[in-house]
């Protein structure tokens, strides 16, 4: 399936790599009125829940984030389970919309659209965009519901659902039934709506990283910030080996690569379209410039000695070159899937829709910083960098 279409403008290399998944109709939906307001600084107002994801472990029901726990240096939806409200702000924020910001490093606030939780500000609990974590367990159901009146979908990225559940709306439909109004009208004609909402449903064959994503005008819709990872934890529930046999580690992070060409979402909003593509923002989890060098998510904190995991997902359109201060980085698995020897390397190069999983181990005493070098869609020249700092406690 044919993953993304190309808005005017776009060089014309755009998001490669693409895998595809599966899901399943049946209507469930919570509608939640988007509880944007409860936006608990770092995810620590929001209720805890220690329990590794497994079987039997199903008390989540995807409204309230789980927040970390084992390692985990995220808060999650799951086991299995989680609701979605999208917002896009179209026409002003009617419709659904949220009118949703992302305030930037340099202070510019930047409108984005939004897939949130019941209650939970998108990814870690603190900010729109990313979405929020889901964790799924190898071989067991997973039910991800979508609450929309616009046009959007959830396209589970590498995770092999079946046609039904797979979000491209040219052949399975999209979730939003409000009246249309300008916006992304023209490209959902014809398509069948699924009604306000529809619950996705497939099962995770492997454990490893994942991400999900609106599939209707994927570019721009990505662009806006509708997506979030997905991490399948092994069938024995651990969540500190990447998979059942494989490396054991002791502390994770996720690393969303993306980046923001700013002038998009303000003419998304106004519905005035989009120009040619240039980046000017270059994130990690939603933070750019000296946000990262804080932000508990993306700086490396732990004890020398530490088998860190780190899982890389490019949600973007720009190729990435991860390099963390020189260190040593032995790659485990690309695009969930495990290698059958590490790899090792100093930079790993990411590209669109890519995922990599890592493990580097903490030198004693160090203090370095990490960089991903963002380049232009040929892979020429670097277009702009994230840093953030990695340390050895
Ligand atoms: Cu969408």
């Amino acid at each position: 399936m044919s993953d993304a279409t190309i808005p005017n403008g776009l060089d014309a290399t755009a998001p490669q790599s693409r895998r595809e998944f599966l899901a399943r109709p049946l209507s469930l939906a919570g509608i939640a009125a988007t509880a944007l307001a409860s936006c608990g600084g770092d995810g620590n107002n929001m209720p805890r829940n220690g329990m590794m994801p497994g079987p039997g472990n199903t008390n989540n029901t995807g409204g309230t984030p789980n927040a970390p726990s084992a390692g985990r240096t995220f808060s999650y939806l799951g086991p299995n389970s989680a609701s979605l409200t999208a917002s896009s702000g179209m026409g002003g924020g009617m419709m659904g919309g949220s009118n949703a910001t992302l305030t930037m490093a340099n202070g510019a606030v930047v409108p984005v659209w939004t897939l949130n939780s019941d209650g939970a500000l998108g990814f870690n609990s603190d900010r729109p965009v990313p979405g929020p974590l889901i964790e799924l367990v190898q071989g067991q159901q997973a039910a991800i519901t979508l609450s929309s009146m616009m046009p959007h979908t959830i396209h589970p990225h590498g995770l092999d659902v079946n046609t039904a559940n797979d979000g491209v709306p040219q052949t399975s439909g999209f979730v939003g039934n409000a009246p249309m109004m300008g916006g992304d009208f023209g490209r959902t004609q014809g398509q069948r709506s699924l009604g306000s909402s529809f619950t996705y449903r497939f099962t995770a064959p492997f454990a490893g990283t994942y991400f999900y994503h609106c599939h209707v005008d994927a570019s721009l819709h990505m662009e806006m910030g509708m997506y979030g990872a997905v991490i399948v934890r092994p069938a024995s529930g651990s969540a500190n080996a990447a998979w059942d046999g494989g490396p054991a580690f002791d502390t994770e992070y996720v690393w969303q690569l993306h980046t923001f060409d700013s002038r998009w979402h303000s003419q998304s909003v106004t519905g005035t379209g989009t120009m040619r593509y240039r980046p000017a923002v270059f994130m990690i989890n939603g933070r750019d410039g000296a946000n990262l060098l804080s932000d508990s998510t993306v700086a490396i904190r732990a004890p020398a000695g530490s088998r860190v995991l780190l899982r890389l997902i490019n949600m973007g359109y720009m190729p990435a070159l991860v390099n963390l201060g020189g260190l040593q980085l032995d790659v485990i698995a690309s695009d969930g899937r495990p290698l059958r020897a590490p790899l090792s390397t100093s930079t790993q190069r990411v590209a669109p829709g890519e995922r990599y999983d890592l493990i580097v181990t903490l030198p004693a005493q160090t203090a370095t910083t990490a960089r991903v070098d963002y380049q232009n869609i040929r892979g020429t020249r670097v277009m702009g960098t994230a840093t953030t700092s990695i340390t050895a406690l």
